[in-house]
């Protein structure tokens, strides 16, 4: 096993790949941006090197600068957690290169799946079902008309180096379909430097299902069931859990089965998740591979029991899997709530500054990831996650309260919070019921129609009451000049918030 690893990654994953390192005897060495000096992955590792200025194209993403912090760290091994340099090949070719160990898949695969044409042919060519469309990128022109015909409207445009939904377009009727086309291909030329685009049958409503996998370098691979991902706001995934509560143990043998089929295809080891679509009917479909550890693996660990970082290190270092597809079972159910810095009462826009004053919930069943702490900073610079809040249960609903009890219990001010807003998700009896799809957001709740509720002044002026009669004369609330920043505790609670929905 490696004695040294370097985190090239910040914030909580790169607090979470500590945590497993530290439980190996592994050292870390974590590298810090300007406005990560005093953050906590810095303060966490063994040892820290500063990469350079705050904008990650300054720090984290400069190859050079963490290959040197590598070199003069003695580092054997670079773990790239999710985001930043974790899917770039040329990356992970330069970790080799410089003869030092990526703690991930191969490049090639990296590479292959990068590429959402090149996926698409690789996994026709293995027979894992994909959504109906093109096998390969196609030019607007009379062979897209026929294609498109073929598989019918409506029909999704989508870029060959897109992914994450940036750049789709969904065309209703053939009429449209050049024009569409023409300007996909123009937004993704400059969006992705490639202008090539595909065309895909559009499914409606359908869920986002993934399937988290664990390869060794000698092709053992099993899958660690599904996570059900279709909570998303402008493909932002806000809540994940697994297991998802639409797949039976039959379709989770055959979508575990053809994600398998899918990392063998492409040569694969490491962890890997494949994203399917699945329609109405219960067919699924291939849609990505992402060759990476996600936001999300914690409701796999919980409900697996087994730590997927510490596999990644076994499975970089040459060690075989030892554990077999049949000691995969599911423990119960686990959700996660990605807790933001933003203000749902303003179109969720990031919320930066100081963290005043944080009370984490804690207790049976909860896992609360986060690499911020009190009196640390939330920069505009990254991306604004305070923490991945996961609660466990017996069952769904035990999860379910579970999650609503921390969600009522978590209390954080100097920034807004996304917390009222998850609480209303976790609420919503759709979501007790399980029945979602990926419109689920936009469906129940109007975001520009989020402002706080009725105003009860009568309980307002009874507050007021209680403090002016408890107030120091030279502490008095002044009537004219209101004491509040902005940022009062008293709304980081999603009920007193009183955010209302459709
Ligand atoms: C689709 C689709 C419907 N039909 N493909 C969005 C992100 C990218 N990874 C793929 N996406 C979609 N592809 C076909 N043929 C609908 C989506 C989609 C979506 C997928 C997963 C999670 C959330 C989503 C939200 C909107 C659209």
């Amino acid at each position: 096993m490696f004695k040294r690893i370097l985190i090239a990654n910040r914030g909580e994953i790169a607090v979470r790949i500590i945590r497993a390192a530290s439980e190996m005897d592994i050292e870390t060495v974590a590298v810090f941006s300007d406005a990560d000096r005093l953050a906590l992955h810095t303060r966490l590792a063994d040892y820290a090197y500063h990469i350079g200025l705050s904008p990650s194209q300054e720090s984290y993403l400069v190859i050079d600068r963490i290959l040197d912090a590598a070199q003069k760290s003695g580092a054997e091994a670079i773990h790239p957690g999710y985001g930043f340099l974790a899917e770039n090949a040329d990356f992970a070719r330069a970790v080799a290169d410089a003869g030092l160990t990526f703690i991930g898949p191969p490049p090639q695969a990296i590479e292959d799946m990068g590429l959402k044409t090149r996926a698409r042919e690789i996994m026709i060519a293995a027979g894992v079902p994909v959504t109906p469309g093109t096998e390969s990128a196609i030019d607007p022109g009379p062979e897209a008309a026929k294609i498109a015909e073929q598989v019918g409207y409506p029909v999704l445009i989508k870029a060959a180096s897109g992914g994450g939904g940036k750049g789709m377009r969904v065309v209703e009727t053939p009429d449209d379909l050049i024009k569409a086309m023409e300007s996909a291909s123009r937004e993704a030329a400059s969006a992705f430097n490639n202008p090539q685009i595909y065309i895909e049958k559009y499914l409606e409503g359908p869920r986002h299902i993934e399937v988290q996998l664990l390869a060794d370098q000698y092709g053992h691979t099993i899958h660690l069931n599904e996570r059900e991902c279709s909570i998303q706001r402008r493909h932002q995934k806000v809540v994940e859990e697994a297991p998802s509560p639409v797949i039976t143990p039959d379709l989770r043998a055959q979508i575990g089965a053809a994600a398998i089929k899918a990392a063998r295809a492409c040569g694969y080891y490491n962890a890997g998740t494949v994203e399917f679509l699945l329609d109405r009917n219960k067919n699924f479909y291939f849609i990505e591979m992402n060759t990476r550890l996600q936001v999300e693996h914690p409701v796999t660990e919980m409900t697996t029991g087994i730590d997927l970082v510490k596999e990644q290190f076994k499975i970089a270092a040459g060690e075989k899997l030892t554990i077999q597809q049949e000691d995969v079972t599911i423990h119960g159910h686990a959700i996660e709530c990605r807790v933001y810095a933003e203000d749902p009462l303003n179109n969720f826009y990031p919320s930066t500054g100081m963290v005043k004053y944080l009370h984490p919930p804690a207790g049976p069943g909860i896992r609360n990831d986060s690499g911020i702490y009190e009196g640390g900073e939330i920069s505009i610079y990254y991306d604004p996650l305070i923490s991945k809040l996961v609660a466990w249960g017996r069952d769904r609903s035990e999860a379910i309260v579970r999650m609503r009890r921390a969600l009522q219990e978590y209390h954080i001010t100097g920034v807004r919070s996304n917390i009222p807003f998850c609480l209303l998700v976790v609420e919503h009896p759709k979501f007790i019921e399980g029945d979602f799809d990926t419109h689920f957001i936009s469906d129940h709740f109007r975001i520009e129609d989020m402002a706080p509720g009725p105003v009860d002044k009568e309980k307002i002026a009874a507050i007021a009451a209680v403090l002016a009669y408890h107030a120091k004369p030279a502490a008095s609330v002044s009537a004219s000049q209101p004491q509040n920043d902005g940022v009062s505790p008293w709304l980081s609670s999603g009920r007193r918030l009183g955010l209302r929905t459709r």
